[in-house]
């Protein structure tokens, strides 16, 4: 591991760092009953396991005062009437706060908190959004033909529960009625009061 301080270029224009100590890809196999639109997911899923999202990570020991950072890009698509998304996650040591600057494309991060509080911001080129400790985060790509691609940096010891949200799902969805993005209930969403 190295002990002195380092540089990395991104690569343009497909956008991935000159050093990458570490590559996860997921396919649509791993999103079970993420989409809303069940029939569309399994009747995509028969025809082909398509790469939904790619993270390219610069890693480091998972210990309190390091830094994890890397790249993720979500590709373009949608599963019926919902966009390409990562799996989304709270951090297992929930009181870790994350930054994402936005590099390429167009989407929104949705976000809440245990609690059930949501917030939905846009993710646009050049535009930095700080996710509070406490907030699970799920990346969504709106775009219709280009990547969304975003650079992050969160503490090392943070660790990711997947599991809360495979179970109570965002309360927010990204769709298109036809008309675009748009910012919808969850209607699958576990509300706090409702969760065991
Ligand atoms: C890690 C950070 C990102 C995500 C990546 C993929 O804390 O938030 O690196 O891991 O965007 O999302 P997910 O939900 O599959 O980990
Ligand atoms: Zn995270």
């Amino acid at each position: 591991m190295e002990r002195f301080p380092f540089v990395f270029d991104i690569c343009y224009p497909e956008i991935k760092p000159s050093r990458v100590d570490n590559h996860i890809t997921r396919t649509l196999s791993s999103m079970q009953n993420q989409f809303l639109d069940l029939q569309a997911f399994d009747e995509m899923l028969l025809a082909e396991d398509i790469l939904l999202y790619e993270v390219y990570e610069i890693k480091r020991p998972e210990i309190e005062g390091e830094l994890l950072s890397g790249f993720s890009i979500v590709h373009p698509g949608k599963v019926g009437k919902e966009y390409f998304m990562t799996k989304g996650h709270f951090h297992t040591v929930l009181e870790t706060a994350e930054i994402y600057f936005c590099l390429k494309g167009q989407g929104y991060m949705v976000m809440e908190n245990p609690e059930g509080d949501c917030a939905v911001e846009e993710l646009k080129p050049n535009r930095v959004l700080y996710v509070p400790p406490r907030w699970a985060h799920r990346s969504i790509n709106t775009g219709s033909q280009e990547d969304l691609a975003t650079f992050f940096v969160y503490p090392a010891n943070a660790g990711h529960n997947y599991g809360t949200i495979e179970v109570q799902g965002f309360r927010k969805l990204v769709v298109d009625n036809g008309n675009g993005p748009e910012i919808v209930d969850n209607p699958r969403w576990l509300a706090p009061g409702a969760r065991k």
